[in-house]
């Protein structure tokens, strides 16, 4: 629950780079705080939250996207 005094901010952020490069791996170590050493190509894309109690005052959320490399999922929209 968010207090009353505090601010809260939304920052999106596209993480975008060729195919194994590690970009998956650099935010499930940054959200989830764990590595896998198993290669898994990401198909479309994948979406991480990341909060950080920034200041008293201030809530960040980090909306983290994670595109995939070479583009060959579904399309995005229904
Ligand atoms: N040794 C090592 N391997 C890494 C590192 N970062 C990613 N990898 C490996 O590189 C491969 C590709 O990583 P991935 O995050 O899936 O790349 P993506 O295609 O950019 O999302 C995986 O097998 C990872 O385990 C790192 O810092 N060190
Ligand atoms: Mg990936």
């Amino acid at each position: 629950m968010q207090k009353h005094s505090q601010k809260e901010h939304l920052y999106k952020l596209l993480v975008i780079g060729d195919l194994g490069v590690g970009k998956t791996s650099i935010i499930k170590r940054y959200v989830h705080q764990n590595f896998s050493p198993h290669y898994r190509a990401t198909i479309g894309v994948d979406f991480a939250l990341k909060v950080l109690s920034w200041d008293a005052e201030t809530v960040v959320r980090l909306q983290l996207w994670d595109i995939a490399g070479e583009y060959g999922g579904e399309p995005f929209a229904p």
